[in-house]
């Protein structure tokens, strides 16, 4: 299957590593085996009006069960690593390791060293323990302390074998998301309050890296969720509006990272709790970074309760979200280039760490889907990367978003975003054509 798009450059392709990505709350299932603690998604789905479907996530993929066919697909399509994540409460049901929970993540490790693909697991995807969400969660600055604690369990464990690690997948999500706008797990509405969970996951993410770097860790990384800030017109309060949403969005999780301070936060007249040192330990030096993106995000000033608003971006074509989910590839390659003009050498190899597009399609398929649109999705975002590349930006991996169908969160399974095809009834995994397209462009890339 082509898609109607120039052929990838060759040499370029050869420098990237390929991977694929999953997070536990989205794929595992067994919800009640072998005792894990509940966490803040459990709450959540449990809560009617919650998940668009009124799906559960279990059993989802149930790969819990099906690890191995995970496996066996990542070793067909040839990828060189697996993005997974780790479940804290699995790992810790009640604050103390489980050895069942760290079985699970310690065949996982071996089943794909043995398929030679290198394990790059992310510490946190989303999944708080509920005990500590009842005492503040991320508005806890104790939450980033047990976070460390919960890194030194997992690196214990898995860290003979697995070198490279993401510590927090997109804190700009939990903070808006989670805590300002409450569309996903905890489901708060603090607005501006949420804003102390920023620099709370931002500590997480420099605990984990110290005790990650001092137990040998050789790459380590936090993954934002980074977007393509364009303002909807040239006014001069539509251009406010895109500077502040930049800020909120982008800036104030890579400036503390890259740079070791936050953006002047005036504009939007918050302060955050940080403390002596923090920022020495979030800024400590990483050898990645990890990237998220999806889309391009069009911002007007607005006078509702915060100052802007994310409308549609005129002409573009749109995923399965609609029309807040533009498809702009050019706007990857120019966050990227932007990205590298902001924060020159503080910027270390960038991985994309997810990058994909979800449409609405069936739950039970006889017969293979429509999978072009979303191969001219990754086929143009991977030529964004190149051209990024190309313009001097250091990029060492791409990851598509994901290997499965899977719990698209509080769009329950409304939303599909895999390479394969799961049936959530049956488990059955059907490789979509965008599968058999990833697998022979990395077999080129190699050949
Ligand atoms: C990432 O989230 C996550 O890391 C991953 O787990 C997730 O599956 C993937 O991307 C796709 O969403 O009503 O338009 O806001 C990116 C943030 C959070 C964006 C959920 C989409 C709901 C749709 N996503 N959000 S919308």
């Amino acid at each position: 299957v082509t898609a109607d798009v120039p052929p990838l450059d060759r040499a370029l392709l050869r420098r990237l590593r390929f991977s694929a990505a999953t997070a536990a709350f989205q794929i595992e299932g067994a919800r009640d085996e072998d005792g894990p603690g509940r966490s803040i998604w459990d709450d959540f789905v449990e809560t009617p009006g919650r998940v668009r479907d009124g799906s559960t996530a279990d059993p989802g993929p149930d790969s819990y069960h099906r690890a191995d066919e995970d496996v066996a697909l990542l070793a067909r399509l040839g990828v060189d690593e697996y993005r997974f994540s780790m479940s804290w409460v699995r790992v810790l049901p009640d604050g103390r390791p489980s050895p069942q929970g760290l079985a699970y993540y310690d065949r996982l490790v071996d089943r794909l060293l043995d398929a030679g693909i290198t394990p790059t697991p992310t510490l946190y995807h989303w999944d708080l323990p509920s005990r500590l969400e009842e005492a503040g969660g991320w508005l806890n600055r104790s939450t980033a302390e047990r976070f460390a604690q919960y890194t030194e369990v997992v690196a214990d464990a898995l860290g003979d074998r697995v070198r490279q690690w993401y510590t927090i997948n997109e804190p700009v999500s939990t903070t808006l998301q989670g805590y300002a706008i409450g569309e996903l797990a905890p489901g708060r509405a603090l607005l501006f309050d949420a804003l102390p969970t920023v620099h709370h996951q931002l500590l997480a993410h420099g605990y984990a890296a110290r005790i990650l770097h001092a137990r040998g860790a050789t790459s380590v990384g936090i993954v934002n969720n980074h977007t393509q800030v364009l303002p909807a017109s040239d006014s001069e309060a539509d251009q406010q509006a895109a500077y502040l949403y930049d800020l909120i969005h982008n800036r104030m999780y890579a400036d503390p990272v890259l740079l070791g301070r936050y953006p002047d936060l005036e504009p939007l007249g918050v302060a955050l709790p940080v403390r002596d040192g923090d920022l020495a330990l979030i800024s400590a030096p990483c050898e990645l970074y990890g990237v998220n993106y999806y889309n391009p995000t069009t911002v007007a000033a607005s006078a509702g309760p915060v100052p802007f608003e994310v409308v549609p971006t005129p002409g573009a074509p749109v995923t399965g979200f609609g029309p807040l989910w533009p498809i702009v590839p050019e706007a990857l390659t120019a966050f990227l280039i932007d990205a590298r003009e902001r924060y020159g050498a503080a910027l270390p190899p960038v991985v994309i760490a997810e990058n994909g597009a979800s449409f609405p399609e069936p739950d039970h398929v006889d017969a293979p889907i429509d999978d072009t649109a979303r191969i001219s999705y990754l086929h143009g975002h991977i030529a964004a990367v190149l051209a990024a590349m190309r313009a001097g930006v250091r990029i060492d991996a791409y990851t598509v978003w994901s290997l499965l169908d899977n719990f698209e969160w509080a769009d329950g399974y409304t939303q599909r975003f895999g390479l394969v095809h799961v049936d959530m009834a049956t488990g059955e995994r059907t490789p979509k054509a965008s599968y058999a397209w990833y697998r022979a462009l990395i077999e080129e890339a190699r050949s």
